[in-house]
């Protein structure tokens, strides 16, 4: 009978810290307050808030897990909504809710606006209408430490994943906008993954936002094994082991086979109707464990959140970038880099940029930097120019060449960069010889780099820069291939009057110059966009910006391009050294590239829905207009334009 009773208490105990386990996973809280909108304790906000959040989770018929209430009248109406992941039980997504009102009443006390994430829910309360508005405006994420074993094969599987996965959850409905699923990943391993959106935003925004949470994983996590990324209005989590409730559903493309890096399957509560004492025992054993990890896991809780707790931008806490905050740590002697160029010396001669000859050099530490000479005074003080190359300097980005340092002597200025192994693009691409080392894997991969790091120039960056010179021959490539952007933030570092007074640089990249740039001088975002379209339809075509002459009919590749996209004979731009069996892919890059090259502005997209085009295969694209500088040529059509300068196939229209 005591036996017995204590069984069941002992059967109790364990249920409670497997539940307690399961929903309050607290090394996960992942949160955040507005420390910038403050209300007053018992003031008008503050009742509204505890109105809202006491009654969130009320209405217990909500079976899709997703609650929303709002309280008070503006401007001090409180909005709070709480989500649970799409596999979460509806009792344990109130516990979920209930539990993080709790912590953001503990962490945020008196903040209008606060966030946090767990792993099965998170919640959030703004006194701003948080239904219907997507917010993108905080990231929070998570990666497991470890490298998938083959990062190529790993993310083509998460491209699929991915694709399948946001259509299905933007497509999910008012109710819910949750879809998870399985694909196969290198060698015999399996990723599963879910993407989730809060079932107020409409499809589009949906879209949008898991599209920034695609993105955003290779800035944080490029190749991990396991990711997860939160943003208010949406998130998504990918690892190589079942994580989700109820997988039982998903079934992968082939049978997973054992995988020995997957951590154990989650604790099973054991069946009661057996009364041997061994198995009391077992259980007993269980529960002693179980305890001293509780223990452990309530302890390692109490510690961060007593670090939350500290006055701490808890906005920033993810994103460890080190800044260089002074010009003095940037700032070299002329003397110590003309001695690691061996005093400018022709055999270090790398080439000539924009702005001037650029040098290979050694420091003495065994660095290897690129050493730009400017060629011309910058016609900017010596103050100013410090302060430019600082805010450059600050621009990190894996596809963007990193500025290191400056010197100055009299009227030299050096700019110190990271050396960047292999050449540029250009020397690939367009050589008959090595364009065949590009195979369709690689060309697919620059062009995704070079979108994120134009991107991030004109959107991530604290300074929004418009690079106006991207062109194959400045975007350089590193010891593995991966692009790198070199030359952005010059004019900067020019007074206007002079950067728009020579316009002999302006005319050497014609081929690349949107019209309005070209015309009219108008630079914007969108002008790097069409230079970025030219250059789509250079990496997929093999074939230079300028014009092809063939008899008396001269056409550019941008209005050779759009009439073939028209006619439907769009293959037959794609370089003939790539193999064709990802033609699907070679067509949409394409369409994008001749998207990005339309002549009018506004039509062209931004760099951001360009990386979510490129990623997301099955978002339908809009049909392009005629791109700038179309030559409309009416004579005898039949004959074929464009040659390839160095292939022996046959290329016939
Ligand atoms: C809001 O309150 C926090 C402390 O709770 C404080 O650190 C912060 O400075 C306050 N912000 C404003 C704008 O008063
Ligand atoms: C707010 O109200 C509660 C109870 O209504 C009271 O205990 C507390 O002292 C009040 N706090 C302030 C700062 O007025
Ligand atoms: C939210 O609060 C902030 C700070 O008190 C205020 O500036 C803003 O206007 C408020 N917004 C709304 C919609 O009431
Ligand atoms: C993962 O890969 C990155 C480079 O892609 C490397 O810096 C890092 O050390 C690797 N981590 C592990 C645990 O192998
Ligand atoms: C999961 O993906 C596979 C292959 O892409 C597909 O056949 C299957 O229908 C998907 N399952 C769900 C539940 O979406
Ligand atoms: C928000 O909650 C109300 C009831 O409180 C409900 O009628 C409404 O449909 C909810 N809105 C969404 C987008 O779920
Ligand atoms: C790129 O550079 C690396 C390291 O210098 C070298 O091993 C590799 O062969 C180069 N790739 C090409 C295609 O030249
Ligand atoms: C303009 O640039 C060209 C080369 O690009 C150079 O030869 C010329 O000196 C420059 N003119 C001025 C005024 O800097
Ligand atoms: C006509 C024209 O603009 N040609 C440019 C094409 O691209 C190469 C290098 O990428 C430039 O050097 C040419 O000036």
């Amino acid at each position: 009978m005591l036996i017995a009773l204590t069984k069941k208490l002992i059967i109790l105990l364990f249920l409670i810290i497997v539940n307690q386990l399961t929903i309050s996973v607290c090394q996960d809280i992942r949160s955040a307050c507005d420390s910038i909108a403050n209300f007053t304790i018992n003031g008008t906000y503050h009742r509204n808030l505890n109105n809202a959040l006491s009654s969130l989770t009320s209405d217990t018929s909500i079976r899709y897990g997703f609650y929303n209430r709002s309280a008070g009248q503006s401007p001090d109406q409180a909005n709070a909504i709480g989500l649970c992941r799409g596999d979460i039980e509806p009792n344990d997504c109130r516990s979920c809710i209930n539990q993080a009102i709790t912590t953001l009443r503990d962490i945020c006390p008196n903040q209008k606006s606060a966030i946090v994430w767990y792993v099965t829910c998170m919640l959030r309360y703004s006194n701003v209408t948080i239904l219907g508005n997507s917010d993108e405006s905080r990231v929070r994420w998570k990666a497991n430490g470890n490298n998938a074993s083959n990062v190529d094969q790993f993310n083509q599987g998460l491209r699929r994943l991915f694709d399948q996965l946001t259509n299905e959850a933007a497509r999910g409905g008012s109710l819910r906008k949750y879809a998870a699923n399985a694909t196969n990943g290198p060698g015999f391993s399996t990723i599963y993954g879910y993407m989730q959106c809060t079932p107020d935003l409409s499809e589009v925004q949906c879209y949008n936002c898991l599209g920034s949470a695609i993105r955003y994983i290779p800035d944080c996590c490029d190749g991990r094994r396991g990711v997860r990324v939160y943003y208010p209005s949406c998130n998504l989590r990918y690892e190589i082991y079942r994580f989700l409730d109820n997988t039982v559903s998903i079934v992968p493309p082939l049978p997973p086979p054992p995988d020995e890096s997957s951590p154990p399957p989650p604790p099973v509560s054991p069946s009661g109707d057996d009364s041997n004492t061994r198995t009391t025992i077992v259980v007993i054993a269980i529960v002693v464990t179980v305890s001293v990890v509780m223990l452990a896991v309530v302890f390692v809780c109490i510690f961060v959140r007593r670090k939350r707790k500290l006055p701490q931008n808890l906005v920033h806490e993810d994103s460890d970038i080190d800044e260089i905050s002074t010009t003095e740590s940037l700032q070299y002697e002329f003397a110590v880099i003309r001695a690691a160029t061996n005093d400018f010396s022709d055999s270090n001669k790398l080439g000539q940029g924009g702005f001037g000859l650029v040098y290979k050099g050694k420091l003495q530490n065994g660095q290897e930097i690129a050493v730009k000479r400017l060629s011309r005074d910058s016609g900017q003080g010596e103050q100013e120019f410090k302060n430019e190359v600082l805010l450059l300097s600050r621009l990190q980005h894996r596809n963007l060449v990193r500025l290191l340092g400056f010197s100055l002597k009299g009227s030299e200025r050096l700019l110190m960069y990271e050396f960047v192994q292999n050449a540029s693009l250009d020397h690939f691409v367009f050589d008959p010889s090595k364009r065949k080392t590009l195979d369709w894997e690689r060309r697919y991969k620059i062009i995704g780099g070079i979108a994120r790091g134009l991107m991030y120039l004109h959107e991530d960056a604290r300074l929004k820069i418009i690079h106006r010179d991207l062109k194959a021959s400045n975007v350089l490539l590193d010891g593995q291939m991966n692009p790198k952007i070199a030359d952005f933030g010059m004019a900067r570092l020019f007074t206007t009057e002079e950067t728009q007074a020579n316009t002999s640089r302006i005319v050497g990249t014609y081929g690349y110059m949107a019209p309005e740039y070209a015309m009219h001088g108008q630079f914007s975002v969108k002008s790097d966009v069409f230079s970025f379209g030219v250059l789509i339809l250079e990496i997929v075509t093999g074939q230079k910006n300028h014009t092809f002459q063939n008899g008396i009919m001269v056409e550019d590749l941008l209005s050779y391009a759009w009439k073939s996209w028209r006619d439907g004979k769009a293959s037959s731009l794609v370089d003939p050294t790539l193999c064709t069996s990802s033609l699907r892919d070679m067509l949409r890059c394409i369409h994008i590239g001749l998207l990005c090259v339309q002549e009018e502005l506004n039509k062209r997209p931004t760099m951001a829905s360009v990386i979510l085009m490129l990623s997301s295969f099955s978002l339908t694209l809009p049909v392009p207009s005629e791109p700038a500088f179309f030559m409309h040529t009416s004579t005898n059509p039949e004959m074929p334009l464009f040659e390839y300068t160095s292939s022996t196939d046959t290329n016939q229209l």
